[in-house]
């Protein structure tokens, strides 16, 4: 089987609304299971979503509104499973376990990335308004794409920190009941929060801590896409 070339990769995931984003080669040291054919990966392309590019799609979905839990899981799961098997690959989802695939630092091997006090990594051009629904696995890299990854593999943290340099970090100050303080995450206190009358511009329009944020605004999501993440959140905490 012939490897499928980046361009055809990023083509096919794009009419669902999906993003290539980055690949990386993996080593011994990632301990990925081994593919169908016996052998380990050579390849791990990192796919998600840029701002609400997958809304359109997913809504339209059967998955959408068939009420049964975790619709956009099972929508990734579908297209992801399907390539794994069209590739001779395997898919690893970002929300399988725990414990759970080192998405973030995966994503950082693929692309250049920042940390951030929010603990969402930091893309230079969308900001905070992106994420991952799935990482393909293959046995072989298209030859044409070998400077790709190569490229993307000598990716590193970029290395000064734009939210050390961001005046005034108003991601800190914007959360309501100071949920974030660039060490952790007071889960308890933002979930008390969206749960009762006052953390319901957070439910509606999405976490004011992100929204907050200067970098990517124009890729923050459409209310619909924020409520529903917010909703998935607020119902499982
Ligand atoms: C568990 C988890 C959480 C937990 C964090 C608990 C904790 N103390 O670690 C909770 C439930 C709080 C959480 C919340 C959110 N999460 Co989360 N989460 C994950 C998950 C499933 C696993 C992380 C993990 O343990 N990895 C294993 C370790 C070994 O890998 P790692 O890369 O080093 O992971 C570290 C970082 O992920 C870091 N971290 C990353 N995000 C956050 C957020 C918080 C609040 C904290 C405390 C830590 C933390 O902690 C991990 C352990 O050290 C990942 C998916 C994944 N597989 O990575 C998504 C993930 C990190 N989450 C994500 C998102 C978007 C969110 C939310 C914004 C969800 C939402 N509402 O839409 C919120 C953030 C809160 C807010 N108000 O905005 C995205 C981040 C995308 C990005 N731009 O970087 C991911 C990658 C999922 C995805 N599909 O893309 N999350």
């Amino acid at each position: 089987m012939n490897a499928p070339s980046r361009a055809l990769i990023a083509d096919v995931l794009s009419s669902h609304g999906l993003h290539l984003r980055g690949a990386w080669e993996p080593q011994a040291a990632d301990v990925l299971p081994v593919l169908a054919n016996g052998k380990t990966a050579a390849v791990v392309w990192m796919v998600g979503a840029v701002g609400s590019s997958l809304w359109p799609a997913f809504s339209a979905s059967s998955f959408y509104a068939d009420g049964l839990p975790d619709p956009l899981d099972r929508w990734s799961r579908e297209i992801a499973e399907e390539l794994a098997e069209r590739w001779g690959g395997l898919a690893l989802f970002p929300f399988e376990g725990p414990p759970y695939w080192p998405f973030q630092q995966w994503a950082a091997r693929g692309e250049t990335l920042d940390t951030s006090p929010l603990m969402l990594r930091l893309h230079p051009t969308c900001g905070l308004w992106h994420a991952y629904r799935f990482a393909l696995a293959l046995p072989a890299v298209s030859p044409g794409d070998t400077p790709f990854l190569t490229a993307c593999s000598s990716v590193a943290l970029a290395g000064a920190d734009v939210c050390l340099s961001c005046s005034g970090q108003p991601c800190l100050q914007a959360c309501p009941v100071q949920a974030f303080d660039a060490k952790g995450y007071q889960l308890d206190a933002c979930a008390t929060h969206l749960h009762s009358p006052q953390g319901q511009d957070c439910m509606q329009a999405g976490c004011l801590a992100r929204r907050a944020c200067p970098v990517g605004t124009d890729y923050a999501y459409e209310s619909e896409h924020a409520a529903f993440h917010m909703r998935a959140f607020a119902g499982s905490h």
